[in-house]
């Protein structure tokens, strides 16, 4: 069977439904995890909560470092668990690119330390012409280099809105805005990765995998972090980054070598890639299967649509109950973005959500980026109040007042003090 054409695979949704149906009557092969397994972490899933997300471990109450390398000073990080949010308030005057410094962090486990010097990629699989193939760290710069601006963004960004604004019970790390950062990501093309290896004509997925530890959820061990990506995908724009603005990738954000796959959600980023297996029948794993997917009342046994590609979120370079002085104007600063298409438009609220101004737009809109914005406010009474945001992409597309959906699109109401 020849590879699809490229744009059936454009859209993350339909490739992972699809899959999962494969999976489901046993035309795929699920790699660490079999049908009995997927339907009890399903039935898990159902049990607490909408959002069939991946609830890690927290790290041990005691433990100050909950496994990420570089320093997480309170004013610039959340730590959730073995993750560490960013702060918006700190990106404020950070520009357009998330210093490494300020780039949030989603681990499952921990960040592994791994010696560049000695790390090799291996690619193999019957989806190649021949044997596996290896590939250190200067023959994979020997490659040409192809640069991008992207942000990456967790799926599971905003969730935590959903029960402090919407009264939904999910489960998860429970992120407010700060799981997105964007950089300037420097790599080699899996194209050209891949056409080295020799891909075979009817090779239909690529699955990358993480150097880091094995991941065990409830007592089940689910292997390492690894996300099937469709071969046409893994053709078209994704690359193997060994730079992030300008810098060697730190060791949180996957020294020596990740993925970065632009506009997809942040899981099939996979951070300190070890192996790509390239595969002619389709493959699932549990990132694909039961975790990213939605589960609960109203959706199928097996599991709802697949979380897609990025929906638009808004946030404020503030913090919450930040205090803004009465009589003055303060220039209000945020950021917003869509997975889906270029931000057209932002509109700014300052009573509540019943009068709405264009913010002016600080970065020219364009895909997979965001747009910083600001707008001047002079509030008048003294007391708390309520600050909204919300953008329209170039689809038209805008952030609702409330959500019925999953990945966290309404617009967030941020209080804060005048004083
Ligand atoms: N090997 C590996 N890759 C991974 C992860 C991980 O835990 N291990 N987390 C994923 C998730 S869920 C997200 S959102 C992004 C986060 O990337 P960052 O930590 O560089 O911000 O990495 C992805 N790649
Ligand atoms: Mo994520």
């Amino acid at each position: 069977m020849p590879p699809r054409p490229s744009h059936l695979y454009q859209a993350e949704a339909p490739y992972d439904r699809a899959r999962l149906a494969q999976f489901l009557d046993g035309r795929a092969r699920g790699a660490g995890i079999d049908r009995r397994t997927l339907l009890r972490l399903a039935a898990a899933a159902t049990a607490t909560a909408p959002l069939g997300a991946l609830a890690t471990a927290p790290a041990a109450a005691a433990d100050p470092a909950p496994g990420i390398v570089k320093p997480l000073p309170a004013d610039v990080f959340t730590v959730r668990g073995t993750n560490a949010e960013t702060r918006f308030a700190a990106l404020a005057g950070t520009g357009h690119l998330t210093p490494a410094g300020h780039f949030f962090v989603r681990n499952h486990t921990r960040t592994p330390r791994i010696d560049a010097a000695t790390w090799q990629l291996t690619v193999h699989g019957d989806g190649l012409t021949g044997g596996p193939l290896r590939l250190g760290l200067d023959e994979l710069r020997a490659l040409p280099a192809v640069t991008r601006t992207a942000f990456l963004e967790c799926a599971g960004n905003g969730r935590s809105h959903f029960a402090t604004q919407q009264g939904q019970q999910v489960s998860g790390t429970a992120w407010t805005l700060g799981a997105i950062g964007q950089a300037r990501w420097r790599g080699a093309r899996l194209f050209d990765v891949l056409r080295r290896a020799g891909l075979r004509p009817d090779a239909v997925d690529v699955l990358p995998r993480g150097l880091d530890d094995e991941v065990v959820t409830d007592g089940v061990p689910l292997g390492r972090v690894r996300r099937p990506l469709p071969v046409a995908k893994a053709l078209d724009d994704v690359i193997l980054a060994y730079e992030m603005n300008g810098e060697p990738l730190p060791p949180d954000h996957g020294h020596p070598v990740r993925l970065l796959v632009p506009g997809w959600t942040g899981v099939s980023s996979i951070k300190w890639l070890g192996d790509i297996e390239v595969s002619t029948q389709p493959l699932c794993t549990p990132w694909n299967t039961d975790l990213y997917r939605l589960f609960g009342p109203g959706h199928p046994e097996e599991g709802s649509a697949p979380l897609t590609r990025q929906t638009l979120k808004s946030a404020f370079e503030l913090d919450v109950d930040a205090p803004l002085p009465a009589g003055r104007i303060t220039v209000l600063t945020g950021r917003s973005w869509s997975g889906a298409a270029p931000v057209r438009r932002v509109e700014v609220s300052t009573d509540g959500g019943h009068r709405w101004h264009r913010a002016l737009l600080r970065d020219t809109p364009a895909r997979n980026r965001w747009v910083r914005w600001s707008f001047p406010h002079l509030p008048r009474h003294r007391g708390p109040a309520e600050l909204l945001a919300r953008a329209t992409d170039t689809t038209g597309r805008t952030q609702p007042p409330n959500t019925q959906g999953y990945l966290f699109d309404a617009v967030v109401r941020h209080r804060v003090q005048i004083v």
